[in-house]
């Protein structure tokens, strides 16, 4: 099935002022739409990470990806390596060859391009070839193990506001979240409303304390019985990291990123294991790619790996990564970044052909708006915290063209042209404010 056309569509969406150790949310967060479209005139989408940067790399895979068969996965992997292999020779400058998976931290080691790239082309392709043989792509994958599948309510401490700018501008659905109580209210609200069953607190916000605070007051709140994990985003020192953990033994299902690093998280580890906790720590800042397993896994510095199919390599890298994680013994859980609905189909039909996903995933949509969706029929629904696996061939919904040039337009209008977190704090809280990992 020959692809004669790539089509890459930028767009925005509007996205509240969320905080992190990187700092603070733009009021519109940045994705890509990649479309292949084949010789018999079926289309295949998949959403990405977006900004410039991103456009840049589609631009250089296009000759790549025409005049090659959807079904030509594997060699069209080892294509897309090849034509970016001279930008990808290692360099000490900003991280060439390495994109940010959000920013690149000391220690850590940024995003391979190659996989980002081909990872949406993948979906794409899958989603095509689902079309083509009328076959769902969690069955091109090889098979569900599960027909919803649930994700984890995604809290983070929040400044007042809904998003988009001016005109544009968004009703503020959640309120600021800047206290223990007001993260339990949003707790509630977001259960309530999508019946998640686990809940992930984005910290490094906060002095540890607060944020100790904010877990304990969630577990007496929630009762004992809902998993709950926090993610500083490597804004804690090892002593800290150890001291956080100690405080909340038997609280957490996992502790994600405490500090920088792998030498720092395998510290962590050993120094908690020494005090009796066995709380397994997660990672997508210490492991972002293949290359990160081997020494993860000899340094026991994390024991769930975070994966992520945009930047991963795709489905079929993530599966391979469960049956990985499976011999080792490692943990599963999935990474989001602040995505639409088409990104969350393809987690949701990846998720489904990955029995070894041992962990509710990650998903920043609750947070997303409706007016932005681009799936015809609107947005997707949790029921009970999951998501149903679609049974429709391909990825299972078409993309609403009016949606998705609306996103465009907004794009173009809006002037973000990469995430910088680290800007919008200083513009709106602290014009002194800088990124320091670890802070505590
Ligand atoms: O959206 O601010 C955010 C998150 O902090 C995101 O950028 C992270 O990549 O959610 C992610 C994580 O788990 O680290
Ligand atoms: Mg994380």
């Amino acid at each position: 099935m020959k692809i004669v056309d790539l089509r890459v569509t930028p767009i925005a969406m509007a996205d509240p002022p969320l905080l992190s150790s990187y700092g603070l949310h733009a009021p519109y967060a940045l994705r890509t739409v990649v479309e292949l479209t084949s010789e018999d005139g079926l289309t295949g989408a998949a959403e990405t990470h977006g900004g410039e940067e991103t456009l840049r790399h589609f631009a250089r895979a296009r000759s790549t990806v025409i005049g090659r068969d959807a079904y030509d996965l594997a060699r069209l992997r080892f294509a897309v390596d090849e034509a970016f292999a001279p930008a990808s020779a290692p360099s000490a400058a900003a991280g060439a060859g390495r994109a940010d998976q959000t920013f690149i931290l000391p220690g850590e080691s940024g995003v391979d391009v190659p996989p980002r790239v081909f990872g949406a082309l993948e979906v794409a392709a899958l989603d095509l070839l689902g079309q083509a043989t009328g076959v769902p792509v969690a069955e091109l994958l090889g098979g569900r193990v599960r027909d919803a599948v649930p994700f984890s309510a995604y809290l983070f401490y929040k400044r007042a506001g809904g998003g988009g700018e001016g005109d544009d501008a968004r009703p503020d659905r959640w309120g600021a979240a800047l206290d223990p109580a007001a993260i339990v209210d949003q707790a509630r609200r977001m259960i309530a409303a999508d019946g998640f069953g686990s809940v992930k607190l984005k910290g490094g916000v906060f002095p540890p304390e607060q944020e100790i605070a904010a877990i304990r007051a969630l577990r007496d709140a929630l009762g004992p019985d809902v998993p709950l994990r926090i993610d500083p985003n490597a804004a804690w020192t090892v002593a800290t990291a150890v001291r956080v953990g100690e405080a909340l033994t038997g609280s957490l299902e996992y502790l994600e990123d405490p500090t920088p690093g792998l030498a720092g998280m395998a510290e962590v580890r050993r120094r908690l294991l020494e005090a009796g906790v066995e709380t397994p720590l997660a990672s997508n800042n210490a492991v972002t790619g293949f290359a990160d397993v081997p020494p993860a896994i000899a340094a026991d510095g994390v024991q769930v790996i975070l994966a992520d199919h945009h930047y991963w390599g795709g489905l079929r890298a993530i599966t391979h990564l469960g049956q990985l994680c499976r011999a080792f013994g490692v943990g599963l859980s999935m990474h989001s970044n602040s995505h639409l609905g088409l990104s969350l189909l393809a987690m949701v039909h990846l998720a489904a052909a990955t029995p070894h996903l041992t962990y509710a995933g990650d998903s920043h949509y609750p947070w997303q708006d409706a007016a932005d969706e681009i799936l015809a029929g609107g947005r997707l629904r949790f029921e009970g915290g999951a998501v149903r696996v679609p049974t429709a061939p391909g990825l299972g919904a078409a993309l609403d063209r009016d949606a998705l040039a609306r996103g465009r337009e907004r794009y173009e209008r809006c002037g973000y042209r990469r995430r910088d977190d680290e800007a919008e704090m200083r513009r709106h809280v602290d014009p002194a404010w800088r990124r320091v990992v670890p802070r505590w």
